[in-house]
């Protein structure tokens, strides 16, 4: 009989790869939430096992489980939440949505994600729980390291490396043989054109606010 798999997570982003699991045709035997533990039977039809001290009760070998913890900039708890269940002994599955276009040779390492609309080109790796989000695309040979953030609707060229924990915000843009360095965070909308070191920050465009006119 194959493992169950558990969702960890019933936030926004565990929504978002609860949908892609189910699109895949596979089934998720139940999610783990504090927000839900003892207050809520199902979750999106999903059977509410508890919290993570219920989870750590089963045998990891009787499980699958999937990140659905997202992350943003500053926030760690998808990176512990992955190391503390990997050291306890139990294994994170990739997510693929069945839209995702991926070349030859691409690489995935545990818990990478892949979101609706997403395109890994040829040769590219993508590492342990790393997110790349809804219509993201990434080119050719490129490293993008564990625990980043790759946000909706990013746009990678070839030969990017990206460093770990990174965050590309939504809708940023990296030229071809850039290097990111580990840390780095790309605000929304930015265009990066040449290397960035550890921990830097890109930002994006200032938006300009003016007042509405009103109906015309
Ligand atoms: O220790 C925990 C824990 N701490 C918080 N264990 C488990 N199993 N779950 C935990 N949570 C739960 O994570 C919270 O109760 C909450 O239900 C969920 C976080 O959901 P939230 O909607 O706040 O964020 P998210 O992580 O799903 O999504 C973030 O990242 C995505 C990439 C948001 O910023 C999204 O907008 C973004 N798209």
């Amino acid at each position: 009989m194959s493992a169950k798999i558990i969702l960890v997570g019933a936030g926004g982003h565990a929504k978002v790869v609860l949908d892609a699991l189910q699109a895949a045709g596979l089934v998720v035997g139940g999610v783990v939430d504090p927000s839900l533990a003892g207050s809520s039977d199902y979750w999106r039809g999903v059977p509410v096992l508890g919290d993570d001290r219920d989870l750590l009760k089963l045998k990891p070998g009787d499980v699958e489980l999937v990140n659905g913890i997202g992350s943003m900039p500053g926030q760690s708890l998808r990176r512990e939440i992955f190391r503390k269940l990997t050291s306890a002994g139990f294994n994170f599955l990739s997510v693929i949505h069945p839209s995702v276009i991926t070349g030859s040779g691409v690489r995935l390492m545990a818990s990478a994600q892949l979101m609706a609309g997403a395109i890994v080109q040829a040769d590219s790796l993508v590492g342990t729980n790393t997110i790349v989000n809804t219509s993201a695309h990434i080119d050719h040979d490129c490293k993008i390291g564990s625990d980043v953030h790759i946000a909706p609707g990013v746009a990678i060229s070839g030969g990017v490396q990206i460093g770990d924990g990174a965050h590309i915000g939504t809708g940023a843009s990296i030229i071809q043989g850039i290097s990111l360095g580990r840390g780095v965070v790309v605000g929304a909308g930015a265009v990066v054109v040449r290397n960035v070191p550890d921990n830097a920050r890109v930002m994006g465009p200032a938006p300009r606010v003016t007042p509405g006119q009103g109906m015309e």
